[in-house]
């Protein structure tokens, strides 16, 4: 079950390499169908569920995951049903589960509220859960660290990424294992949502980067083992430096993901990072349209004249 996943842009980043003194790659998994990395593991994980004979397929999600599971459900014609977050999901997102005909429902909770009851629904009914608690999405997510190996001809010394529920820091550790290398792991959680930091679940996780909205990662001794085994970190960045980073990066370096993709920039910027290094931009900027038209300048409106359009062009 494709959508031809995977095989996403490396791009070299030069601004971003000169202010942080090192050598930076952009890694940007925005390019895969659904605009997100959730791509390729899904591809795996719906293959299965229909290899196994289900008939449905359900998740918890922020948004991206609930966008691919939705995808590859319509392909393989299997039932989808998304539980997100009520009013806390990317309006693209959300047009992407509609679109592809999943039962869209807003849980007045949270994501992590979300995952509990979908695991308790999976234990009752007989719906395959294509969650990251999912061993076939980690198998597909895995193929990234493939990749940039590949292209760069030997590993990264230092791989940035943003955490959620922790499936895809923990899915490139395992690809990085299995290709025989260790570069070091600086995973990055927004300070509102950063349970893996202060060594504890957050009640009530709060950032703008809703895709990492998320107070008790389900993928949590997993993640920690691979940051503990590259000798890397886990570290926080506020709704500031991602908003930021994510500034940057579209002005910078031509690149438009979305604000939880850009953590991983901002925690690059504030805490550093030496030798080569790739960060991990997880999903597309078309994403939440939103959050960049609150953060972007304002449109000029412009009466049809040349001389009002050659004011308006020049900024005079
Ligand atoms: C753009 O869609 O959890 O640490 O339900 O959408 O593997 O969770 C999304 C997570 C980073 C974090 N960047 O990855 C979901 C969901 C983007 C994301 C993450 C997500 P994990």
């Amino acid at each position: 079950m494709t959508l031809g996943e995977g095989d996403t842009p490396l791009a070299p980043a030069p601004w971003l390499s000169k202010r942080v003194g090192a050598e930076v790659w952009l890694k940007f998994e925005g390019s895969n169908p659904t605009g997100s990395f959730k791509d390729r593991g899904m591809t795996v994980a719906v293959s299965a569920a229909v290899a196994e004979g289900a008939k449905a397929v359900v998740c918890a999600s922020t948004g991206n995951t609930a966008a691919s599971a939705a995808a590859y459900a319509a392909k393989a014609g299997l039932k989808g049903a998304v539980i997100v977050p009520e009013g806390k999901i990317a309006t693209g997102k959300l047009a992407q589960a509609l679109m592809h005909g999943a039962r869209v429902i807003a849980l007045r909770g949270n994501f992590d509220e979300a995952l509990a009851l979908v695991r308790e629904l999976v234990e009752r009914r007989p719906i395959a859960l294509v969650n990251s608690v999912n061993e076939y999405r980690l198998e597909g997510q895995k193929t990234g660290a493939f990749e940039v190996c590949d292209e760069l001809g030997e590993a990264p010394d230092v791989l940035c990424i943003p955490v959620g529920n922790a499936g895809n820091i923990t899915a490139w550790w395992r690809g990085f294992q299995e290709y025989g290398v260790a570069p070091r792991l600086h995973g990055y959680q927004a300070a509102g949502a950063a349970p893996l930091v202060h060594g504890r679940p957050v009640e009530e996780p709060e950032t703008v980067a809703s895709a990492i909205r998320i107070g008790n990662p389900a993928r949590w001794e997993d993640a920690m083992d691979a940051v503990t085994a590259s000798r890397g970190a886990i570290r926080a960045v506020t709704d500031e430096e991602i908003l930021e980073a994510y500034e940057l990066l579209g002005r910078r370096e031509g690149i438009f993901c979305e604000p939880a993709s850009a953590a991983c920039v901002a925690g690059l910027l504030k805490y550093g990072a030496e030798g080569r290094v790739v960060c991990v931009l997880t999903g597309h900027g078309l994403k939440d349209p939103q959050t960049a038209l609150r953060q972007a300048a304002s449109v000029i409106p412009c009466e049809p004249e040349i001389e009002a359009v050659e004011r308006a062009v020049l900024g005079e």
